[in-house]
């Protein structure tokens, strides 16, 4: 008696998912353009709240940032320090659907993913617009040339 083909082939994709599955339980969904085009479709910007977060030349303020999935957010990033720094948040910026960032009456940059941004010092500042969409403790920091700067890194929790 033979085995039907269909119902092999079925168990071995069936199989493999689940394998593919297996391997990567701790790494985040990548969020789909649809996903995130219907959570910025759908959500009340009239009830957007503002953050502010600091950069400082020997750390962040505050050094945690906490947001709730779904709420949409005006993040307004300002560099008060004497050098320029970076906002660099790669994994919380991949998990969050981002409407724009914007350098207020200059620019308004619109993309699906943004992992850092550079500002200038003495009172650069961007905006970024956004509703967080995966539960996550991500961090945020300074990076020149590959390194932490020093102290400048916080945490950044989505709930
Ligand atoms: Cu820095």
């Amino acid at each position: 008696m033979r085995q039907p083909p269909l119902l092999l082939l079925l168990t071995i994709a069936l199989g493999l998912s689940q394998q593919a599955y297996a391997a990567a339980p701790e790494a985040t969904q990548a969020i789909s353009d649809e996903t995130r085009q219907n959570a910025l479709k759908s959500a009340n910007w009239k009830e957007m709240q503002s953050v502010d977060l600091e950069l400082r030349d020997y750390g962040l303020s505050p050094r945690e940032l906490r947001f709730k999935t779904g709420q949409p957010y005006r993040l307004i990033i300002t560099n008060n320090g004497s050098h320029s720094h970076y906002f660099n948040a790669p994994e919380f910026l991949q998990n969050v659907a981002a409407r724009k960032a914007e350098v207020k009456n200059q620019v308004e940059v619109k993309a699906p993913f943004f992992s850092a941004f550079e500002l200038a010092r003495r009172g650069g500042s961007v905006e970024l617009y956004f509703i967080p969409l995966n539960k996550g403790s991500y961090r945020m920091n300074c990076h020149l040339e590959g390194k932490v700067h020093e102290g400048v890194q916080g945490a950044v929790i989505i709930e």
